[in-house]
Parts: C-alpha cells; sequence; structure tokens
C-alpha cells in the first residue's frame, strides 16, 4: 500500500505512534509518505520504502496566523496525486482530520477518492476537541472519516459521550518497538547518578499541566525522606521553569536533574527502578509503556486509559488524581528489595503484550477495510 501518514512531528505521543507505525510498515514493504511541516523527530534514518513531505507554510505579512491548514490540505492534495497515494492516514483530529477531509473533496473533483483513517490520540478529545471553538468542527471530521480508530477503550468512550459521533471507533492500542525499548546494560550512567545505590525514579513528558510535573516532585521529595533516592526528569515544556523553582522551594534540587528532550530516552529508563505518570489525564500513557518496556514498574494514576495499561499491584499501582500520599506509600512498597524484581519482571511482560508485532496487524486490517469500502464510495 501507498500511505499517506500527517501528524505533528514533535516529541509528543501521536507523533511518535504516528512516526513507529510509518517506520514498521515501511520494513514491511508499504510505500510510507510522511507529510508535515517538519521532519518527525524519531524519522532519522534512511529505509527506501520512507518519504518525508514538508508542508510549507506562507508568512505573508497579511497572516496574523499563518492557514497552516490550508498549506496541509494542499500539500496532501499534492501528495496524494504525484505520488498516486491509496490512503491517508491522520494523527490527532486538529487540524490534520479536517485538512484531510478538505483534501478530499478537492481530489473527488479530479476524479480521485481518496479514503481517510483518522486516529484520536487524546487531548484532541478530552482537552482541545472538546473546546467550543473546535467541537463542531472535530465532530464533523471525525464523521467524515473513512475509518476512525482511537488508542485506548476510554478515549472511544469519551468520544462517544462528548461528540455526536456517527462512525464506528476501532480501538488499536499504542504499542512499543521492544527491540529498541529494552534494559540495556548501563551500570556506569546508573553509578554516575546514584552513587550511593540510591534508588532512580524518572518522569518523562512534554510538562504540559495535564501532566501534573508537581506531583512526580511531591512524591519524590517524600519517597526521600524515607529511602534514599534520585528523580531525572525527561522532557521539556511550558511548566518546566515552574518546576525548576518548586524544586528550589523544596530543597531537593541535589537529587533532582532535569534532563530536557533525549532522543535514547530508552538509556535512561534502563537504568530506572520507578516511572511516575501523576497526569489528571491520559488516553493511553505510551511514555509509561517505553518504561515498562525498559522493566520499569510504574506508579500512575487512574485516569483515562491508564488502567488499560498498568494492572494494580501487579505492574505497579494507581491511584487518585492529587492522592500524593497514596502514590508515595506505592512507591515505597514497589521500591523494597524484595518487590522490586518481581514487578520489574511484570512490567515487562505486560509490555510485550503491546509489542509492536501484535498490534500493526490491527492497523493494516483497518486500512484493507476503508480501501475496499472506499472502491465502491469510488464507483
Ligand atoms: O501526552 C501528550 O500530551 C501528548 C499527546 C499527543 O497527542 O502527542 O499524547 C496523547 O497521545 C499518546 C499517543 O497515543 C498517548 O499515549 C497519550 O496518553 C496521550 N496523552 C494524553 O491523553 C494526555
Amino acid at each position: 500500500m501507498k500511505i499517506g501518514i500527517v501528524c505533528y512531528p514533535t516529541f509528543g505521543g501521536s507523533g511518535v505512534v504516528a512516526t513507529e507505525l510509518g517506520l514498521a510498515l515501511a520494513k514491511e514493504g508499504h510505500q510510507i509518505h510522511f507529510i508535515t511541516y517538519t521532519q518527525p523527530a524519531r524519522l532519522d534514518f534512511f529505509n527506501e520504502n520512507l518519504f518525508y513531505h514538508e508542508v510549507d507554510i506562507s508568512n505573508y505579512p497579511l497572516f496574523q496566523y499563518p492557514p497552516y491548514e490550508l498549506a496541509l490540505a494542499s500539500k496532501m492534495v499534492n501528495v496524494v496525486k504525484y505520488e498516486k497515494l491509496d490512503l491517508l492516514h491522520v494523527h490527532y483530529a486538529i487540524p490534520h482530520a479536517s485538512a484531510a477531509y478538505m483534501a478530499k473533496q478537492i481530489l473527488i473533483q479530479e476524479g480521485i477518492y481518496i479514503p481517510v483513517v483518522t486516529t484520536l490520540h487524546g487531548t484532541d478529545i478530552t482537552l482541545v476537541g472538546r473546546d467550543a471553538t473546535y467541537e463542531p468542527v472535530v465532530t464533523f471530521s471525525i464523521n467524515q472519516s473513512d475509518g476512525v480508530t482511537a488508542v485506548s477503550e476510554d478515549l472511544k468512550m469519551e468520544t462517544y459521550s462528548h461528540f455526536k459521533i456517527t462512525k464506528d471507533i476501532t480501538v488499536i492500542p499504542n504499542f512499543i518497538d521492544l527491540e529498541k525499548f529494552k534494559k540495556q546494560k548501563k551500570d556506569h550512567f546508573k553509578s554516575a547518578i546514584c552513587p550511593h545505590g540510591e534508588k532512580l525514579l524518572v518522569h518523562t513528558s512534554n510538562f504540559r499541566p495535564v501532566k501534573r510535573v508537581q506531583d512526580v516532585i511531591k512524591v519524590f521529595q517524600k519517597v526521600r525522606e524515607k529511602i534514599p533516592a534520585k528523580l531525572l526528569l525527561v522532557g521539556d515544556g511550558p511548566e518546566r521553569i515552574k518546576m525548576e523553582a518548586l524544586c528550589r522551594e523544596m530543597s531537593t534540587c541535589t537529587d533532582v536533574r532535569f534532563l530536557g528532550k533525549l532522543d535514547a530516552v530508552e538509556e535512561v529508563l534502563s537504568v530506572a527502578d520507578l516511572f511516575l505518570m501523576p497526569s489528571d489525564k491520559e488516553s493511553f500513557g505510551l511514555a509509561a509503556l517505553e518504561a515498562m518496556a525498559c522493566e520499569v514498574p510504574l506508579i500512575s494514576t487512574n485516569a483515562g486509559g491508564l488502567p488499560e495499561l498498568n494492572i494494580q499491584g501487579i505492574t505497579g499501582f494507581m491511584s487518585e488524581v492529587g492522592d500524593v500520599d497514596d502514590m508515595v506509600k506505592n512507591a515505597l512498597y514497589i521500591l523494597q528489595d524484595d518487590q522490586l524484581p518481581t514487578f520489574k519482571k511484570n512490567a515487562l511482560a505486560r509490555a510485550k503484550e503491546f509489542d509492536i508485532k501484535k498490534i500493526l496487524p490491527h492497523y493494516v486490517a483497518v486500512y484493507e477495510k476503508v480501501l475496499e469500502e472506499s472502491a465502491v464510495k469510488a464507483y
């Protein structure tokens, strides 16, 4: 198949899923065309089946807000026509699904029917999409998609309850490449960070308010009062400066390191003992799955799709959003030397259930279904 993939090319979960999906499909022999405004973060190697098309955005001074969606739709039209794509797979509803709808309508005028698959990732539904500013367009463009997928049962239910959706939504969970995300031997790194055998807690995110990084720091501070521990924070975003200030206020700075955005996050995860994800909302929790694949147990909230990943008392524990004390109690339980190895083993076993090799066929099945149905529509 010749597939156009549209996504946010950043470190965010939806962009990561889209890029890893494209790479895996390319390895299986499909021709994949990424259409984005900059090279996706994880698209950093050559494969004969991979193509990248950059969306140029005009900077004409009249535009207070450059019309990215129009530039994207035009690029989709161009790529579909000249690369003879079979379908478009857009990740994150806003503005990708609506741009795809526009591209589809333009192409229909030219006698081409291009089916569109939209994957809902989370905040496009739970935060941004629900905002009255976007809601009508989100509802319309989901309903106009030929196929719709969501990354968890919870996100599917949220979508049905907040939008008037007439389409079937297929749940396809996030996945993991176990060749890339596996525990690596990084003893030198561990002893540099934890020279006295401290336990290492890790959090990775885009530092948006929804991630509640302040709870990560509060949990860490209370854990450290009981046992020697260090905290690594990976990623960057709007809350980072506030979080650095909070560390100073709590006098935890010496034991906390902000590492910023990292390409090889699996190297940090390889030396971690516990992953913290105290999110307010989380449709799936890809960052937690990456940690689990590196044998790291999980302390998370029970928000959104997290109960579909984290098994209470087995791979980690879940608490109510904001219940720092419960998270601390559970973290201390897991970090006991006689408990930790079992939790680590269980985390890896659970991650294996989301092996990309098991999940990829579900996307291929959706593509095949929409192609079959669209052959009828085109006729
Ligand atoms: O977590 C974010 O803020 C980034 C966001 C995105 O769309 O890039 O992630 C969402 O999509 C991921 C991949 O499907 C999911 O694993 C995350 O749980 C989801 N984030 C939220 O729902 C907050």
